[in-house]
């Protein structure tokens, strides 16, 4: 698909975008004005509680006029509609207002993770030509601004750091809130909302256009299947920048909803325990490695955990013998969650029997999601049979940010998305995630592409060649394994150095290798290439 000038990403044919608004499915809303109509609509009810280190509550119509004020201080800063905003906040307070705020300009937020560092940083600053940088001072014993301070000086166009706490030599975020006396005009609804990112399979994240129709549409359809409503107490355990805590139901569906939305600081039972006691929490998103601490520590937790209704698990492949464990102890629901940033989100639904719940992960939200199994030559598979898993549909994209070569491979011509899942459908339509076929390591929800790490280990000096490969693991599913070739002459290298040396380049902490193991040669296959499958293989034996 070719690109019309200065547009960043193929959209919807207008056929589909008609059909897609015809149909219901785009409701014409912003994500500024259905906060606007919320805070209108029950301005006293409590939106979002951020417990530390002090309990802090806002209501709707605080949530509101908070985000009214950093939208006019935004303004005021010379940020407007489509500028890309880099936010890399912890699950605080803030992070809803500064999204909520720029969502009222039409800034795009972009959405760093709190883990990513200089290289990843750096990256989408420069890619994005982001104007501003938002940030914590400290978190997790890393000091945010010094980075902010190197990536600044590298990047001549990104004007502005602004600083949730200490703001060094920054500015402090807690200047920026102004009278919001003259807004300019918000955003259409057909347009960018934000930047979502990629787990990615190539070099670097790719960038995901979410529009405000679209992102929408996957809220409200989501809250349907959940059961979201005005009393929904919604922990978001996961960070909050990450797309299934966000909308799956999410933080989002639940305001969407009107019911209230509590920030937990970290998402391990010891913290999140006494916060499902104390804030009577409803519901709440978790990867399956948290699935399965949290299934663990409830048969000895002395906290009440009574009021939990449902646990979405989801973003890696959870086994049917943790599921089926999860219910009886947490004495709630469970729903399997299959989704990916780029659109299409499955659900099991509350009322599928057993099996269905602990054995799939779930069909599409919609009817109008079209989904096609096939194999490789793109001739769709029997209904049982594994196959590719290709998508298109309303809250799906058609194209990645700026990447439009990428895209011709990530895309068909008819416009499906190409997940790289391998996946077998069910008669009732539920889809079993069996593998994978994109070159990518899922250690326990956190994407890593492997060719990113590879890229990075290369640059060592002693290094000749390298493979970065995934094993399985009992408790994150996968883990990432580099197998080195060194140089020929060069010195003894010990796998602590190339851990250490990927840490130094600067790439958040989950994406060093677990393991490093040196060899000889690689296997390779018929052309030539290195063989991931057999080096996979030789991993899963050793
Ligand atoms: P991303 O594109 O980074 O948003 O990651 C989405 C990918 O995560 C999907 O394409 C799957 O590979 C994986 N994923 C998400 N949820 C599940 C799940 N429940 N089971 C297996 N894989 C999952
Ligand atoms: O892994 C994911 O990206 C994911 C998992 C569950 C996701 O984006 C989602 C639900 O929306």
């Amino acid at each position: 698909m070719t690109l019309a000038p200065g547009v960043d990403a193929p959209t919807w044919p207008e056929e589909f975008a008609e059909r897609y608004r015809a149909e219901g499915y785009w409701r014409g809303e912003t994500f500024g004005g259905v906060l606007r109509e919320r805070a209108a609509g029950h301005p006293d009810r409590i939106a979002l509680i951020d417990p530390a280190p002090e309990r802090r509550t806002w209501t709707y119509r605080e949530l509101d006029e908070r985000a009214d004020r950093l939208a006019a201080g935004f303004a005021a800063r010379g940020i407007s509609r489509g500028d890309r905003v880099v936010v890399q906040l912890p699950n605080v307070g803030e992070f809803i207002e500064v999204v909520f705020g720029l969502f009222r300009i039409g800034a795009l937020p972009v959405y760093a993770l709190p883990a990513h560092r200089e290289s990843e940083i750096g990256h989408f600053c420069a890619f994005t030509e982001a104007v501003a940088y938002v940030i914590p001072d400290r978190h997790a014993g890393f000091d945010h601004r010094d980075l902010a301070s190197r990536v600044k000086k590298q990047t001549p166009g990104l004007e502005h750091v602004f600083v949730a706490g200490d703001p060094g030599e920054h500015t402090p975020l807690s200047e920026v809130y102004a009278d919001p006396v003259a807004l300019p005009a918000g955003p259409a609804p057909h347009e960018l909302a934000f930047l979502q990112l990629s787990g990615g399979t190539t070099g670097v994240s790719k960038l995901i256009p979410r529009t405000h129709d679209d992102y929408l549409y996957s809220l409200w359809g989501s809250n349907e299947i959940c059961g979201v409503d005005a009393d929904t107490r919604f922990l978001v355990a996961l960070p909050a920048a990450h797309n299934f805590p966000m909308s799956s139901p999410g933080w989002l569906g639940v305001l969407y909803a009107g019911g209230t939305v509590v920030l937990c600081p970290k998402p391990d039972p010891a913290t999140a325990f006494p916060l499902v006691e104390s804030e009577r929490i409803t519901m709440s998103g978790l990867v399956p490695p948290l699935a399965l601490l949290w299934t663990d520590a409830a048969a000895r937790t002395r906290h009440d955990l009574s009021s939990l209704e449902l646990i979405l698990v989801g973003g890696a492949k959870y086994s049917e013998e943790a599921a089926r464990r999860l219910e009886p102890a947490l004495g709630c629901r469970l729903m399997q969650v299959f989704g990916m940033a780029e659109g299409l989100v499955n659900y099991t639904r509350l009322d599928d029997d057993e099996a269905t719940i602990v054995g799939t992960q779930g069909r599409p939200i919609s009817v109008a999601d079209e989904i096609r199994v096939v194999d490789d030559a793109d001739r769709d598979v029997p209904d049982g049979e594994p196959g590719h898993l290709l998508t298109r549909g309303p809250y799906t994209i058609r194209g990645y940010w700026r990447a439009p070569e990428h895209n011709t491979r990530a895309f068909t011509e008819d416009g499906f998305y190409r997940t790289g899942d391998i996946v077998r459908r069910t008669p009732t339509g539920h889809l079993v995630v069996v593998g994978r076929a994109k070159d990518q390591i899922n250690r326990g929800g956190e994407k890593v592409a492997p060719e990113e790490i590879e890229n990075i280990i290369l640059a060592h000096p002693s290094v000749h060649d390298v493979s970065v490969v995934a094993v399985p693991d009992e408790y994150l599913g996968e883990r990432s394994l580099a197998y080195v070739v060194l140089r020929a002459g060069a010195g003894p290298l010990k796998p602590v150095a190339v851990k250490r040396f990927v840490r130094e380049r600067g790439v958040a902490a989950y994406k060093v290798p677990d393991l490093v193991e040196f060899v000889d040669t690689f296997p390779q296959t018929g052309v030539g290439k290195v063989s991931k499958k057999q080096l996979r293989s030789t991993a899963e034996q050793s």
